[in-house]
Formats: C-alpha cells, sequence, structure tokens
C-alpha cells in the first residue's frame, strides 16, 4: 500500500483528495497544524481511515519530522493562505505560507528522501492581468494580489528544485474550482448559502462586490484526480486544469437563485468594500495538454455545480440550523 501525504487536509481539495487516494488503495496520511478548536469537519467521515499527524507549513523541522515518520511515496501540498481578500489584510503571513512554505516541503524531501514524488498547488491568480486567452502553461504570470505573488513563487521554486536536483515534482495550475465544501468565504458557496438561506426566510438579501469579474469555475471533485494523475507520469511537468468556460459571478448568482425561483435582482445588493484592491478581472483556462498527456477531463459542469451546492446548503441548514457552517456533501 503506497503511502500519500497530503498538508492541507483539513480544506476543500484536501478532502477530495484524501476520499480519491483512499479509493486508489493508498495509505493517506493528513497535516493538519495546531489550532485551539480542531477543524475537522471536511474529513470527519473519513476517521479511522485516514491518519492525521501535527506539522506546520512555516516550522521546516517539523516537516521533515513527518517526512521521516511516514515515509511517504507522494506529497501533496495543498496547505496555503488561500483567500486573496486575506492577502490583501496579511501580506507577509501569506508570503510565509503560501510561498516560503513550499520550500519548507521541498527542502524537507531533499533532506530525508529525494525519490518522494511532489505535487504543488499552483493557481490561476498567477495570470492575474492575463496576457493572452485562454491561459496556458506557456502563458506569462501577472498576479494582482499578495496572493498570487507568493503562488508564483511557490511555483518557480517546484520548477527550479525540479531542474537543479531533478526532484519528482509537478505544480498543477488549477483554475478556481469549488463544492459544497468550499469556504463559505469565497463567492460561489458565500451566493449558496445566501440563496439557502433566502430560500428557508432566514435572511433576505446578500452583499457582493464586483458581479462583472469572470472565471473559469470547476468543481474540486473532478480536479483532485487530476493531481494524482500528474504524479503516475514517467516525467513530471507542470499542467493547467479548467474547464475551458468562463462565467461571470452575475451567471453565478443568477443560476443559484433561479434554481429556486427567485430573481436574483430583489436579493443582491453591491457593496464597494467588498471590491478588491486590485483584481482579476477575466480567468479562461485551456487545458489542452491535461487532455492529451493525463487523459483528464471535467464531469461536471457549471449549472449542475451551483444547483448541487444550493441543494447541499439547504439540507445542511435544514438538518442543523442557520448558525450551521458544517457542510456534509
Ligand atoms: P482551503 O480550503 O483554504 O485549505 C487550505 C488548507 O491549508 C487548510 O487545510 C489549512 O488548514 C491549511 N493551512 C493553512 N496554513 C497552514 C500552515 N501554516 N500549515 C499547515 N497547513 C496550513 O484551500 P483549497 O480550496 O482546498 O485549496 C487547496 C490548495 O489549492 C491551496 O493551496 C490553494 O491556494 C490552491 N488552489 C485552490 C484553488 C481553488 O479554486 N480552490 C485554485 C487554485 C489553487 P486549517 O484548516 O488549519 O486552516
Ligand atoms: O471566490 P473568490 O474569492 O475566488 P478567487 O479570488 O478567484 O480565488 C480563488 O480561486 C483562485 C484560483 O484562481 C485560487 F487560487 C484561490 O485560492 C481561491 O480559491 O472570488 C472570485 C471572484 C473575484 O473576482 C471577486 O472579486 O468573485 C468576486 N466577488 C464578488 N463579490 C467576490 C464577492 N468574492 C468574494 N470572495 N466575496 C464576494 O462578496
Amino acid at each position: 500500500m503506497p503511502t500519500a501525504l497530503i498538508t492541507g487536509i483539513t480544506g476543500q481539495d484536501g478532502s477530495y483528495l484524501a476520499e480519491t487516494l483512499l479509493g486508489k488503495g493508498y495509505r493517506v496520511v493528513g497535516v493538519a497544524r495546531r489550532s485551539s478548536t480542531e477543524k475537522f469537519e471536511r474529513v470527519e467521515h473519513l476517521q479511522g481511515a485516514i491518519e492525521i499527524i501535527q506539522a506546520d507549513l512555516l516550522d521546516q523541522m517539523s516537516l521533515i519530522n513527518v517526512m521521516k515518520r511516514i515515509q511517504p511515496k507522494e506529497v501533496y501540498n495543498l496547505a496555503a493562505q488561500s483567500f486573496v481578500p486575506t492577502s490583501f489584510e496579511q501580506p507577509v503571513l501569506t508570503a510565509q505560507v503560501t510561498a516560503v512554505g513550499v520550500t519548507h516541503m521541498l527542502e524537507a524531501i531533499r533532506a530525508t528522501d529525494p525519490t518522494i514524488r511532489f505535487y504543488q498547488a499552483s493557481s490561476s491568480e498567477m495570470f492575474g492581468k492575463v496576457r493572452t486567452s485562454p491561459q496556458t502553461e506557456d502563458t506569462p504570470f501577472y498576479p494582482r494580489s499578495p496572493y498570487g505573488v507568493a503562488k508564483c513563487y511557490g511555483h518557480w521554486i517546484t520548477v527550479n528544485y525540479r531542474e537543479s536536483y531533478d526532484l519528482y515534482a509537478c505544480s498543477g495550475i488549477l483554475f478556481n474550482h469549488e463544492s459544497p465544501r468550499r469556504g463559505l468565504e469565497f463567492v460561489s458557496r458565500k451566493v449558496t448559502d445566501g440563496v439557502a438561506r433566502i430560500t428557508l426566510g432566514e435572511a433576505d438579501h446578500l452583499r457582493l462586490g464586483n458581479l462583472r469579474a469572470q472565471r473559469d469555475w470547476g468543481f474540486a471533485g473532478d480536479y483532485v484526480e487530476a493531481m494524482w494523475r500528474m504524479l503516475q507520469q514517467d516525467e513530471p511537468d507542470d499542467y493547467v486544469i479548467a474547464t475551458g468556460v468562463m462565467h461571470s459571478v452575475e451567471d453565478l448568482v443568477r443560476i443559484a437563485f433561479a434554481h429556486k425561483g427567485l430573481d436574483w435582482k430583489l436579493h443582491v445588493k453591491t457593496d464597494q468594500s467588498l471590491v478588491r484592491p486590485a483584481e482579476v478581472d477575466h480567468l479562461l483556462g485551456d487545458a489542452a495538454k491535461a487532455h492529451e498527456k493525463l487523459g483528464w477531463r471535467p464531469k461536471v459542469n457549471f449549472e449542475e455545480m451551483i444547483e448541487m451546492m444550493v441543494d447541499a446548503d439547504i439540507e445542511r441548514l435544514t438538518r442543523n440550523g442557520k448558525t450551521s457552517v458544517t457542510p456534509t456533501t
């Protein structure tokens, strides 16, 4: 049974990746940082099937000790400060975790077992103010937030360690991907949770920022399969993972409200305080390389995903009461 180590296992992608790897027969060990309140909701249903070990991306020695103890064959680095607005408020922390944390991971691998296969969670935020459209692995980066800048560092240090030390290190440039397990602060989940509350009579309106921004949104459950496929190739490489379809935030809002027979214009208020200091206006990915080399394709389309998220939020709120933040699906 090969061992896979996942940093960020308590996050959206970590939980889907853990399920996928268990299904493929892996022993799955997750890294979680110490917290005064444990936050294992997303992997609660995997209790007994996965192991959790404490370490922090900010602490080099803790990562070296994890590698020695667990002896993984594959390492998936999903841990990050991943919320763009927070990166404007906490740019130094974001750089320490999301950028330098990647070097801590790579150094831990070099120091313990350089044959470990490594996946780095890179991001379409690196394309930022896009130079060409759609974006491919060859599109130049132009990040528009401290988060995007940190992800560029993480991306290039992964490439650099692959080329300098012959590590099997891959970078997946993933476009936005969502699910019922998405954090409530991201726009997709904020909207589906808002629609659920309005439908149940718990709220009357929703405050949003820039409705004109456009994203290439996919389903997280589809995207974690691509991460695994990247680590099964003969040679390490970088891949764009995207649907190739772009929607605006306004499209997202319209579809989510319409799913419950609501007119979004009666419930959505725009709030200038939610507009970012610098915005990424459009992102659209071209995943042709992943189609050809990994045989990967997305299965869930945008409308299906948004409707799935609205239904899951209504089900959660109905079951647990309006204050619950625990997603189940
Ligand atoms: P997420 O839900 O925000 O999860 C982030 C994870 O990182 C959490 O488990 C968090 O732990 C952990 N973490 C944060 N700081 C840490 C530290 N100092 N040490 C150890 N762990 C730490 O993010 P996600 O949506 O699953 O995304 C996974 C990765 O893909 C991230 O690197 C993200 O930047 C990247 N990405 C995401 C998308 C997307 O659309 N979802 C697209 C491209 C790239 P706590 O639970 O303790 O906070
Ligand atoms: O859902 P978002 O916060 O995601 P964003 O900024 O695109 O970042 C996500 O995707 C990246 C991949 O491209 C990841 F790397 C990153 O970790 C994260 O997962 O915002 C999407 C869009 C933005 O243009 C934002 O300005 O929605 C717009 N928006 C409008 N109103 C809002 C809101 N975003 C949020 N979070 N909240 C609003 O009220």
